[in-house]
């Protein structure tokens, strides 16, 4: 069979309905899934809306060559893939549509019942999408197929529940040959070029419980980590694919310490020459000698949670960190050398301006390269989120709602919190010390793409909410 998968456009950015059409990362899922149909004998093409611009004409032409399409779902997303399904159903009412993804994984009926979708996949997609394949075929019968809800004429059905992947090292690795033509990656390198940047998860879920994050209930409560020689064999795949540069992608990176150590020896000894970045990571799993170690395996970049420099705040959050540890380790970090990014969150039920204000102090007084400063969301699958709909502050059908005194979340109204952040963020960049800083990384490092990196990161924030 052909198949077409689809990765949604961007968010728009919150201030003004603009969105930015650069790639930051690969849609792995999507790849992951196509790898099984091509095992599988299927030929499979990939849009990735969020690396392209959106195109309608593009996007029926391509419909017209397959026999089924696959999207992923992000709660982000959801009127997006409402509108392209609708588009394409609209072109052609019999062709089946599967849904997966994070939003599909949380209300799987919910999802399809929205869309005009066919199928919708809780979970991991690899499991049961060649079992789809079969059922599209009369091969198979839908009703056995665990881990979905499907379409029939006397309405949705789902099936037995969802079965996830014990042995995450089961799975083939990711047909990262389908977005090759795709430029990603340009917020760590603006030099890299279609096919120089990818990104690769080393595990599946998160064990820690942070109450404004929905990464638990989207793994289903379920931490899976894959072994280092499993991770040192894609990384090996990957080298050979022609990437330079590739970033982990994982909802937390790394979580065990022994295991990061046996993995950044592993990536010394086997001299793989690509350069690494680590885009969610937290404070209290990092010492001097593994970032040392990090850093001689070819990291350069690393972003940290760091939320708040509120000790209050954090512990109302449970990040299970404290503001020493962050100082420290920020530290840590930049004298390793690593372009270090720090992501704080504004907006806490009981934060007023004081707190905001300590948190810009903090942030400043820190040695970060980059900050972004968001307002807090509910989302969906975070416990903030499930209590303010059980406070009846939220409905069941918002799915991510940004803090705001109107509907009883927070002390501030949304406009007043956007417009706090955009100005904290003007006022963290425009400091002669921040800028020396960053220039002394770049020489720390011989490398001026650290200052590139930081111009483009800036502008792409500026851009998206200002123009
Ligand atoms: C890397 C990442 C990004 C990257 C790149 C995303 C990309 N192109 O994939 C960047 C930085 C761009 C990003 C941005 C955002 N992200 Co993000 N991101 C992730 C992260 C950490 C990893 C994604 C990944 O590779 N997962 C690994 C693969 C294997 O898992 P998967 O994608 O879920 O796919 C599996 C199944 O879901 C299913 N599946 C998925 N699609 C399909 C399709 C079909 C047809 C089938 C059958 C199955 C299937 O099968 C796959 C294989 O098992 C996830 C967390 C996570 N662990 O998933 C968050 C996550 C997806 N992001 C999230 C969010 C909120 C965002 C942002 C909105 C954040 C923001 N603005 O502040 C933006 C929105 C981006 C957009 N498109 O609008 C949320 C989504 C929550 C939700 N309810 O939808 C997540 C889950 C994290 C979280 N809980 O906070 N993100
Ligand atoms: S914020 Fe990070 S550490 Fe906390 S639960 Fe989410 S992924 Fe895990």
């Amino acid at each position: 069979m052909k198949f077409l998968l689809i990765y949604p456009p961007p968010e728009p950015f919150f201030i003004k309905d603009t969105r930015v059409f650069y790639g930051l990362s690969p849609p792995l899922g999507l790849l992951y899934i196509a790898k099984m149909l091509e095992n599988d004998g299927d030929t499979v093409t990939v849009l990735d809306f969020s690396a392209e611009p959106f195109d309608e004409h593009e996007l029926i032409t391509r419909v017209d060559l397959v026999d089924a399409v696959g999207m992923t779902v992000l709660s982000s997303s959801l009127n997006d893939v409402k509108s392209i399904i609708g588009l394409i159903k609209h072109h052609n009412p019999n062709i089946p549509i599967i849904i997966g993804g994070p939003h599909c994984s949380l209300l799987p009926e919910d999802t399809l019942e929205e869309t005009q979708a066919d199928i919708c996949v809780q979970g991991d997609g690899e499991a049961i999408i060649t079992d789809i394949k079969q059922a599209l075929n009369k091969k198979k019968d839908f009703s056995k197929i665990p881990g979905i809800a499907y379409r029939t004429t006397s309405g949705i059905i789902r099936g037995p529940s969802p079965q996830l992947i014990d042995d995450l090292n089961s799975i083939p690795f990711p047909g990262r040959h389908l977005v090759k033509h795709y430029i990603y990656g340009r917020e760590y390198n603006p030099h890299l070029k279609a096919g120089e940047f990818t990104s690769i998860i080393t595990s599946r879920g998160c064990p820690y419980t942070c109450r404004f994050c929905s990464r638990g209930a989207i793994s289903m409560q379920r931490y899976r980590m894959r072994s280092t020689n499993n991770i040192i064999a894609e990384l090996k795949e990957i080298q050979q694919q022609g990437y330079r540069h590739v970033a982990f992608a994982d909802d937390c990176f790394p979580t065990n310490m022994k295991q990061a150590n046996g993995l950044f020896d592993a990536i010394i000894n086997e001299n793989l020459n690509l350069k690494f970045s680590v885009t969610a990571s937290r404070v209290d799993l990092a010492d001097k000698e593994l970032y040392k170690k990090m850093k001689l395996a070819g990291v350069t970049h690393i972003q940290f949670g760091l939320e708040s420099g509120n000790q209050d705040v954090l512990d109302f959050y449970h990040k299970k960190t404290t503001v020493n540890t962050i100082k420290k380790t920020v530290h840590i970090s930049h004298e390793t050398g690593f372009f270090t990014i720090g992501s704080f969150i504004f907006g806490a039920p009981f934060e007023t301006m004081q707190h905001f204000n300590k948190t810009l102090l903090f942030a400043k007084s820190l040695p970060l390269d980059s900050v972004s400063f968001l307002p807090l969301r509910y989302m969906i699958g975070s416990e903030l989120w499930d209590q303010a709909v059980n406070d009846g502050k939220i409905s069941e059908k918002e799915y991510l709602v940004s803090t705001d005194k109107n509907k009883g979340l927070g002390m501030y109204a949304k406009e007043e919190l956007f417009q706090y952040c955009m100005n904290a963020q003007r006022s963290f960049y425009l400091r002669p010390t921040f800028f020396v800083n960053l220039l002394k990384t770049s020489l720390h490092n011989n490398d001026m793409t650290y200052i590139q990196s930081y111009l483009s990161i800036v502008f792409s924030h500026i851009r998206g909410a200002f123009s």
